[in-house]
């Protein structure tokens, strides 16, 4: 907690350390208290002048003693405040041994050292090792550690650090075990855990043939519930090898399941931290999005072993020099794992649900950020997955063979070193022979880039012609941007729906990727294609496979959109196409329902969703569930100037309502052919099946709600998975009835012991459509397994309401915003990082209709009034009211 206005950090004031560690030697003696002695090899870096003071970070301890080269220090030789130690002058090299006392027991904020249940843990990224001991916390200062630990036997029978145990024993009650990690890694990756833990071990034998024991560490009872983490590990490690060349470098790793955690996954050296809804699962207790999500965070924190790992950062504002490279490998592995371009979908849907909003709010900032008051607020969509997309991009234009072979090339030319996105760049061009000056703007410039196309055919010359024009928008501190380098990937068309060979005249440089695909790079603010010899006018399928992170307003009519819905052979500007003609109807829709007039929709649009329904049976039913799924009420609210809630839910449910009702009977037909045919499996088409067969449930509830009631019934009473399971209850959950309350209640008596399927039952009930859900929302979190100390849960009551229940977030008497505003001040007494997040449904204040403005600013100007705020939360609200 903060007095003073926290300050910001700038990218451009980076300097090198003046001193470096280059051992650290600790001890971290559990007990009533936790004591953490910590020696320090420290030299003086040799680029520096010499003479500087030494400034180590360390907050909330408390200090017992600080010796030099075996001499204590007194008092008036080095000066203690709260964010940590100066010591006016060292020699070039020399020992610092400091004592001091930590407090992980009553540590809510899990940075550092903290409790989760009956364990400790650490969570030292971004900036939590100097909550631990006194250190130079930044990750350009690389150590090889070695760490005992000393604690109660029977308390905490495991004792676990990075890296290798070299040393153990035991006295009484008390034992302690030494772990030796001899690569140097800057503090962030540290890791310790103290438990009584049950083990799952297993074996993976690498390509060069080396054995690697993996072992998964769980509560006990939890042991079965680890296979699908071990399995997804394995294929990890295969993967990395066959795509990358990249093998294990340890002999062990360790994976830890926790259950109080902030983010998702820690890749901490071999000993890797989960949010335990990332490692645990079974069929009766875990949906198919778990178990894929467990295969991607499972993938992405072992692909961080290179890329992060063993080449690390150099500050905090190349975040996504690791993160960016990171999500694109694990979006590749997840891709080759079976759902390929219904995964893309899935990225795209996401990035355009949250990332898009970002980069229009008050928090836009580039992809490598300029400055930040608090890191631990730019783990973000821009970061991550507006990262990965920059990196797909420069896949795209290199081509797989020469990025991958370049990726290699930056591992190797920068093994062991802290390094900049700059490095990476630099790398890929140098081995490719690309160009990519003008792209590096999409590391500095924030914004999403805007094309407008408009087309036109001359018949008599038969030509068909593109005019494609590009647009930054201004954001916080930055307005009149440059014109990207934006990789299109396109494609026509016949009027028969058959590809056309392309052949294209423009000033822009082409790549052919086959006879009848192109990428075309725009670098202007303005370029135009022609296309000559088309004796009939083609349609375009633009931005095939969302070949760059852009709003793209396409020259199509109606027609074309129905066409391209039809024949498109790129899956992703099929399923687009589908998305712009949902999304243009729902628009209409609300702009029909401001004036006060009653929706209307085109009879087109009920036939072609139809027709879509009618291939139900088809191969690729994962596709058609994507078809079929409406553009989100977020996402139809982004394109509006000015947003009135109530006219979005509106024109969403009235969109919803015509397409069921145009679906009509066929839609009962669906459900029943869909059904299960055997037992329970997760590949692809069974994945596929539950996915259609739940949008159909989804117009169901629409289209005969008795008769979905019906289903929901039959289908919660066999389910022999929790897809099936809970896809019952989200079916129903917005229909008020017996039915309903009867499923919740018998859900909740059989999985109340089981804490991440509760999360599932309350995430549904916080997203429920119905006029008492802040007074439901309030009993919620009396249950007794709600806890506002454990994030899971708060994001399944508080985080689901603020992303998924626009109707109660928005009510019109400001309530939702006061609860929201209520709770983020709660939590910020206990967890600055967790409030940050919740809070950040309101700071985009400016874009709703005037009643709703004043509302949701009131209540950001009262957290902000309230004083004594985390520097996470303070950051979001003063940007937010800037
Ligand atoms: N590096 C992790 C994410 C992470 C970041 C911060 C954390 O605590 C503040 C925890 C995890 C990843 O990308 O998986
Ligand atoms: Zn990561």
């Amino acid at each position: 907690m903060t007095a003073a206005a926290p300050q910001p950090k700038y990218r451009k004031d980076y300097t090198a350390p003046d001193y470096f560690i280059r051992h650290i030697d600790m001890t971290v003696d559990i007990g009533e208290t936790t004591e953490v002695e910590a020696l320090l090899d420290i030299e003086r870096n040799p680029d520096r002048p010499s003479g500087q003071p030494l400034q180590l970070d360390g907050e909330n301890m408390k200090l017992l003693s600080i010796e030099l080269d075996g001499k204590f220090l007194t008092e008036a030789d080095f000066e203690v405040h709260a964010k940590g130690l100066n010591i006016p002058s060292l020699p070039d090299r020399c020992q610092l041994r400091t004592r001091v006392v930590i407090d992980p027991h009553n540590n809510t904020a899990l940075e550092g050292l903290y409790r989760s249940g009956d364990i400790l843990c650490t969570q030292c990224e971004a900036e939590g090792f100097r909550h631990i001991t006194y250190y130079l916390d930044r990750p350009d200062v690389m150590a090889s550690f070695r760490t005992t630990i000393k604690a109660d036997r029977s308390t905490y029978p495991v004792l676990l650090s990075n890296g290798n145990p070299i040393a153990e024993d035991a006295e009484g009650d008390r034992h302690w075990i030494t772990w030796d990690d001899p690569h140097p890694k800057p503090c962030y990756l540290f890791a310790l855990v103290a438990g009584d833990l049950a083990r799952v071990e297993d074996t993976y034998t690498t390509a060069s043939g080396r054995d690697v024991a993996l072992r998964f560490y769980v509560d006990h009872g939890n042991e079965s519930r680890c296979t699908h983490a071990m399995q997804s590990l394995k294929a990890a490690m295969a993967w990395d090898e066959r795509v990358y060349g990249l093998e294990y470098d340890l002999d062990v790793y360790m994976v830890v399941a926790v259950s109080a955690f902030n983010m998702g996954a820690m890749e901490n050296k071999g000993l890797n931290l989960f949010n335990d809804r990332f490692v645990l699962a079974d069929d009766t207790s875990a949906t198919d999005e778990d178990y894929i999500h467990i295969e991607d965070v499972i993938g992405h924190e072992y692909f961080h072993n290179y890329t992060g790992n063993r080449v690390t950062l150099r500050d905090w504002f190349q975040l996504s020099l690791k993160e960016s490279l990171t999500v694109f490998r694990e979006q590749s592995f997840s891709a080759d794992q079976g759902l390929g371009a219904v995964k893309r979908i899935g990225e795209v849907r996401q990035l355009r649900r949250v990332q898009f909003p970002e980069d229009a709010s008050p928090m836009a900032h580039p992809v490598r950020p300029e400055s930040y008051i608090e890191m631990n607020n730019f783990y973000t969509p821009t970061v991550y997955e507006k990262g990965a997309q920059v990196i797909g991009m420069m896949h795209t234009i290199l081509g797989d063979a020469a990025f991958v072979h370049a990726v290699q090339e930056y591992l190797e030319k920068f093994d062991g070193q802290a390094v900049t996105i700059e490095d990476f760049v630099a790398t890929l061009e140098q081995s490719s022979g690309q160009d990519l000056q003008q792209f590096r703007l999409w590391y500095s410039q924030a914004g999403t880039p805007r094309l407008t196309v408009t087309e036109h055919y001359d018949a008599d010359a038969q030509v068909y012609e593109l005019v494609i024009k590009q647009h930054v928008p201004d954001t916080p501190g930055q307005k009149n941007k440059q014109p990207m380098h934006i990789p299109l990937v396109l494609g026509l068309l016949d009027d028969s729906g058959q590809p056309v060979s392309l052949d294209i005249e423009t000033a822009a440089e082409v790549t052919p990727q086959s006879p009848t695909q192109a990428l075309v790079h725009l670098r202007e603010t303005e370029t135009t294609l022609r296309f000559p010899n088309r004796p009939s006018r083609p349609v375009v399928s633009l931005l095939r496979g969302f070949s760059a992170p852009v709003k793209l307003d396409l020259p199509h009519d109606k027609s074309d959109l129905h066409f391209l819905v039809r024949h498109d052979v790129d899956p992703f500007s099929r399923w687009d196409a589908g998305q712009t003609l949902l999304l243009r109807a729902a628009l209409e829709a609300e702009q029909a329902l401001r004036a006060g007039n009653a929706p209307a929709f085109d009879e087109a649009l009920g036939e072609t969703f139809s027709a879509l329904l009618e291939t139900a049976g088809s191969d690729d039913q994962a596709l058609l569930a994507e078809m079929l799924a409406l553009p989100g009420e977020t996402y139809i609210a982004e394109q509006l100037d000015v947003v009135d809630p109530d006219a979005v839910v509106g024109a969403y449910q009235a969109l919803r309502q015509y397409l069921a009702g145009a679906m009509g009977e066929h839609l009962k037909a669906a459900y029943e052919a869909l059904r299960p045919g055997g037992a329970y499996r997760i590949d692809a088409g069974s994945i596929g099946r539950r996915r259609l067969q739940r949008q159909v449930m989804d117009y169901l509830a629409a289209y005969d709600p008795d008769a979905l009631a019906g289903y929901c019934w039959q289908q919660y009473d066999k389910a022999d998975n929790m897809t099936d399971t809970i896809g019952a209850l989200a079916a129903i959950n917005d229909l008020p009835g017996d039915t309903r309350e009867q499923l919740f209640a018998d859900f909740e008596q059989r999985w109340r012991e089981n804490h991440l399927v509760m999360d599932k039952w309350l995430r549904l009930q916080s997203t429920a459509r119905r006029d008492d859900i802040l007074e439901r929302l309030e009993q919620l979190m009396q249950h007794p397994i709600f806890s506002l100390r454990n994030p899971n849960r708060v994001r399944a009551v508080i985080g689901a309401f603020t992303v998924d229940n626009m109707p109660g977030l928005h009510r019109i008497d400001g309530s939702g915003y006061r609860f929201v505003a209520d709770y983020t001040l709660k939590i910020d007494q206990l967890n600055g990082q967790l409030s940050a997040r919740l809070v950040s449904c309101l700071t985009r204040w400016r874009r709703y209709e005037p009643q709703r403005r004043q509302l949701m600013r009131a209540e950001l100007e009262r957290i902000q009034q309230a004083g004594n705020l985390s520097s996470n939360l303070y950051e979001i609200v003063s940007k937010s009211l800037a």
